[in-house]
């Protein structure tokens, strides 16, 4: 019997499971997933709620990593012996994920930067974490394992939060405060199957620093205030050249001088019947791609938006090794400008063959010209960007081909294989 395990690389969630699997000798496949992914239709038609991990049986698709990880050590000690054990492994999975994971989340979230939060917020989660793992605390001072004396996959589960806690939070004096939780993590960190996926832990000796809220937005606004100098500047230069060049009639100074405004580029437009948002949820909610398209051409407002192919003018020595041109593929989307997101829609991806692999898109995006956003995008450069028209019959034949054709290693796009599909949105 074969089972498909869908994952994110690295995923604890995942992690737990492959782990209790190695120890159950239950082999399981492995299928790396990207985030993007999982908002793919094929994707949602796995899993509605659009998150990993998710494992494919014979006899069906099963998500919730808890669920997934008592079937994959089903019939082991790993999910108790006895009922009353088997219980009380319900009971520490359910203590786990309902208890403890939003405060030990809440604690290492912002420490890695995936969540904002203030001084008063870390101030509530220090109090509920302390009371919360006295309870732990006072249970390992009598017991081995969460259940009893038997190593069981509720003690995989709670370890693989702890990994973070101690590798991030937990440094080495508040460690002395929590000895027997500590002498449990050691031993479950150290058995091989856990290491096999977790590698070894690496405790910290100082807790790495929280970035509070205000940190953070002061630092992202100093970035776009940088952005922003330096785009006036390089608009700057480019105007003097083109004066210098063609001499044309004297500009109006006091317009040139005048500051950027703080609100987005599109805020100016005139109001535009076409709602971005509707479409994407239409689109991405759809099983027939095709039929949707006919509705796009007649909802589509070409005077407040506009559909572009924009392809990526690659080195000489790129394009020759798939996942190296995936991730300057991913890495590309990812370094646009967030807010841009508000305002574009797009299929992006790798397509061809290795050595000759090329990165290119098809996408809509608020105005009729070429965004800011995207001039100030540090490859900017390097993208070709092609305007169609949406009243040409081969245009709207172009664009669509990239949005109808998205099944990987089996799609072709202007001849091209689709390697690896990408949705900015
Ligand atoms: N309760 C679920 C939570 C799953 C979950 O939140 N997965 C995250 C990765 S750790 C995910 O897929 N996030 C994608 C998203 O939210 O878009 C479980 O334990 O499986």
């Amino acid at each position: 019997m074969s089972l498909k395990l869908s994952y994110t690389l690295g995923n604890g969630r995942a992690g737990k499971i492959i782990v209790a699997a190695q120890l159950a000798n239950v082999q399981l496949i492995s299928d790396f997933v990207e985030y993007k992914s999982l908002e793919t239709p094929a994707f949602l038609a796995k899993n509605p709620v659009g998150k990993i991990p998710l494992l494919e049986t014979p006899e069906g698709y099963l998500t919730e990593s808890n669920a997934i990880l008592q079937y994959v050590a089903r019939g082991t000690p790993l999910v108790g012996v006895t009922e009353f054990q088997q219980a009380k492994v319900r009971q520490w999975l359910d203590f786990t994920s309902l208890e403890l994971e939003p405060t030990l989340l809440g604690l290492l979230l912002p420490i890695l930067g995936y969540q904002l939060t203030t001084p008063k917020k870390q101030e509530e989660i220090k109090k509920e974490l302390n009371w919360k793992l006295k309870i732990l605390e006072n249970h390992f001072k009598a017991n081995n394992f969460l259940v009893g004396e038997l190593l069981t996959v509720a003690d995989l589960n709670l370890a693989t939060y702890f990994q973070g806690l101690f590798q991030f939070a937990f440094d080495k004096q508040y460690r002395t405060t929590i000895p027997n939780i500590t002498r449990w993590y050691k031993y479950i960190s150290e058995i091989p199957a856990f290491q096999n996926y977790y590698g070894r832990t690496k405790y910290c000796v100082k807790a790495f620093p929280i970035q509070y809220e205000q940190e953070q937005q002061q630092q992202q606004q100093q970035k776009q205030e940088q952005k922003q100098e330096q785009s006036q500047k390089q608009q700057k230069q480019q105007q003097q050249q083109q004066q210098q060049q063609q001499k044309p009639a004297a500009q109006n100074d006091d317009e040139e001088e005048k500051p950027k405004k703080q609100q987005c580029e599109f805020d100016l437009l005139p109001q535009s019947p076409f709602n971005i948002d509707d479409w994407k949820r239409q689109f991405l909610a759809s099983k027939d791609f095709a039929s949707e398209f006919k509705t796009f051409w007649n909802i589509f407002d070409s005077q407040g938006w506009s559909i572009w192919i924009v392809k990526y003018i690659k080195g000489e020595s790129e394009g020759k090794v798939l996942i190296q041109f995936r991730n300057n593929c991913s890495g590309f989307l990812q370094r646009a400008d967030p807010h841009f997101k508000k305002w574009a829609f797009a299929i992006h991806g790798v397509y061809g063959d290795v050595p000759d692999l090329q990165i290119s898109g098809a996408w809509i995006w608020r105005g009729t010209e070429i965004p800011q956003y995207l001039k100030d995008h540090p490859t900017f450069e390097y993208l070709q960007l092609t305007k169609l028209d949406a009243s040409k019959p081969e245009d709207r034949v172009l664009f669509e081909e990239y949005w109808l054709n998205q099944t990987e290693d089996e799609s072709k796009v202007q001849g091209l294989t689709a390697r690896a599909l990408y949705y900015f949105r």
